[in-house]
Formats: C-alpha cells, structure tokens, sequence
C-alpha cells in the first residue's frame, strides 16, 4: 500500500477541509520495534518496543504536527510561520515551510542547539535568530510577536500542531492491534504527551482499541518543572531537546498523566546518557539523549518493580541519534589511528576479542 502521510492516512480523524492544500513530506508510518536484547540487557520481564520517530523526515516526530499546522496556515492565507525551538520544531517549521513557499523564523536559545538540528534550519532557508536565554525566553517572545504580527505560530500551542502528532498513537493502535499497557515518552513542552493521550482517547472512542494506556512521562532531571512542581528559572541537560523550564502544556500533561493513572517522573543525564548508549549498542537503533529519557524512565520503574510481569510497554523514540553528533562523540572513545600495515591491525583486531 502506498503510504501519502498522515493528513491522507487519517483524514477522517483530523480538521481537514475541501479547501486545505495538503503540504507533506510523507511522514508518519513510522516502525514500531520489539527491543528484547535492551530488555535483556536491564533485566526486566517486558513485552518492550520503540516507536521509532526519529524515523519521519526531518528526523523527529515534529513532522506529524508541521504537516498539519502548515497545511492551515496556507488555507489560512498565511505567508510567514515562526517558533521558538529547542532543534527539531525549528528543522521540521523549516522544512515545510520551504515546501510551501513560506517565510519561516524561528528563535533558538543561543549554543544550546545540537548540531544537526541548526544545519538542518540554515539549509532548509530559515531565518534563524539565535536568542540570548532559553527556550522559555525565546517562546515568551514569539508569542507575543505571533499576536502583533500577521505571522503563524507553529509551536504545539497552535492546536493543528496536537492534531497531527496524536496520529503516532492511532499508528501504535494500529500495529498492535490494541493500545499497549503503558506509554512511556520524554516530557519538554509537554505537547506530545497531549497529543497522544489525544489520539488514544478517540481511537478508543472510535471503538479502534478496547482500552487506554497508563501515560509514563520523563523530564530530564535539570529540567523537572512538572515533576517538581515548580517552573525552572536555568534549566540544564544534556538532553538539550527538553532544555525547557515552564512548559507551554503543563496543564494539559498533568490532566493526560492523571486520567490515565500514569506518572510524570525524572531521569538523570548520567542514566539518560547510559540508555542511550545501551540501545544503540545491544539493538542498534540510534536515537537522540531526549528520546533516551523515555527508555532511562522504564529502567528506573523496572528497578522499582513498577510494572506487572510481562506488561506491554511502549517508549517513543522522538528523534534521531544523528541529530546531535557532538554528544554521540562524547560518550563514545575515539577511533584508534594505525598504518595501513596488515600485520600491525591484526595484532589490534585479534588482541581485541
Ligand atoms: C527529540 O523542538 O520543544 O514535550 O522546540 O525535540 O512535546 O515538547 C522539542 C521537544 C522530546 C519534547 N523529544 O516534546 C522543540 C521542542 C525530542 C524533542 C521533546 C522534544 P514536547
């Protein structure tokens, strides 16, 4: 079957009009994973797999949610679209911006955007304004600007943005043949928790699945507004995606962590960092740190033996590995460097193993 996006796969679940041209890159379709030697590797008796979002095409599950907002803003007559970004909604407002002949600016915390994300903004024609401050700050300012300005904004606090991304969850629903148990998924501006419980709640309402997963959030530990109660004036992570202090839908996480009768807990750099390496390691998927946090939670439920034996459990893998190379490098050693001498790299190959 041929695969068109989200917006012609699921249009009877979305605000889609006559009207509304369809702006798309063919995201969504995205694998669903079973990861059993990451399992092995924890030690924990799950039925565990990854919605691998990293997989759509600007490499994040932003792409769901640009090819909605995008779509409305050209019905709307729009010509301009703007966000403030941690990396991935500025590479996707960019991407589909240039596919609709927009004008697309987007305001990045200054130095706190991983690399492949910027590249991604520059090449893909946005007019890239690095802030002085976080992601808060720039976020502060782009809705004010988006409410003085005939400009679009593309941030998840523009509701087609949830429309599009809740369609991760009918695609889960759809691969397993039911919801899964628990939904495990990194927490930043707490949009995509929304959208999911979104889509999970009308698919069931659809009579699509029999039941609703318990929603498991994580927020990086320096980054914990929600779990702590309390907005973060310096945010800090290493997970540079979730770098976020007041989160434009904490209400919203809050009310999808409470109906569904999940939790919205922390990880550590250091044990996001350690899941991230696991999975590439033991099942060669390579996601981004933030994406991590979403496997680094399981672990830390696992040790407190949280989940029932054999519970099917979900984790959202929200972006590419690639996407941020300088960490990859980081937490990897370098190459070793040798001759091109035959004797002298099998001495190293065999002394390896
Ligand atoms: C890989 O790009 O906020 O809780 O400006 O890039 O819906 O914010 C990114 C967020 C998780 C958190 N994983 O999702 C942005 C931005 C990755 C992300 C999140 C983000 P939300």
């Amino acid at each position: 079957m041929s695969w068109d996006g989200i917006i012609r796969a699921y249009h009877e679940f979305l605000p889609v009009t006559e009207t509304m041209p369809i702006i798309t890159l063919q995201e969504g379709n995205t694998p669903l994973l079973a990861i059993p030697n990451f399992v092995t590797a924890i030690g924990g008796d799950l039925e565990l797999y990854v919605k691998y979002e990293g997989l759509n095409p600007t490499g994040s599950f932003k792409d769901r949610g640009m090819t909605m907002a995008v779509s409305k803003a050209v019905e709307a007559g729009s010509k301009a679209v703007m966000c403030a970004s941690t990396g991935n909604t500025s590479a996707s407002a960019a991407a589909y911006a240039a596919r609709a002949g927009l004008r697309c600016i987007v305001l990045l915390p200054e130095g706190a955007i991983a690399l492949g994300k910027l590249a991604q903004a520059l090449m893909q024609g946005a007019e890239v304004i690095a802030i002085r401050g976080n992601f808060d700050d720039a976020l502060r300012c782009v809705r004010a600007l988006t409410e003085q300005y005939p400009i679009t904004l593309v941030n998840s606090l523009n509701p087609y943005r949830l429309e599009g991304q809740k369609t991760a969850a009918f695609e889960i629903v759809d691969a397993l043949g039911d919801a899964p148990d628990y939904l495990s998924i990194p927490v930043g501006n707490a949009g995509n928790i929304t959208a999911y419980w979104q889509g999970f709640q009308e698919y069931q309402a659809s009579n699509l699945s029999s039941k609703l997963p318990k929603l498991l959030g994580f927020q990086a530990a320096g980054a914990a507004p929600i779990v702590e109660n309390r907005v973060f004036e310096h945010p800090e992570t290493i997970a540079t995606a979730i770098r976020i202090g007041n989160p434009a839908s904490w209400q919203k996480a809050v009310r999808a962590r409470d109906e569904s009768g999940g939790l919205i807990d922390k990880v550590s750099d250091q044990d996001i960092l350690q899941a991230y390496r696991l999975l590439a390691q033991t099942e060669g998927i390579f996601c981004e740190p933030a994406s991590a946090a979403s496997l680094a939670g399981i672990s830390k439920l696992i040790d407190a033996e949280y989940f029932p034996p054999g519970a099917q459990v979900v984790a959202v893998l929200t972006g590419h590995g690639l996407k941020d190379p300088d960490q990859a490098m980081a937490v990897s050693e370098a190459p070793l460097v040798l001759n091109a001498d035959l004797e002298e790299i099998a001495a190293v190959v065999m002394a390896l193993r």
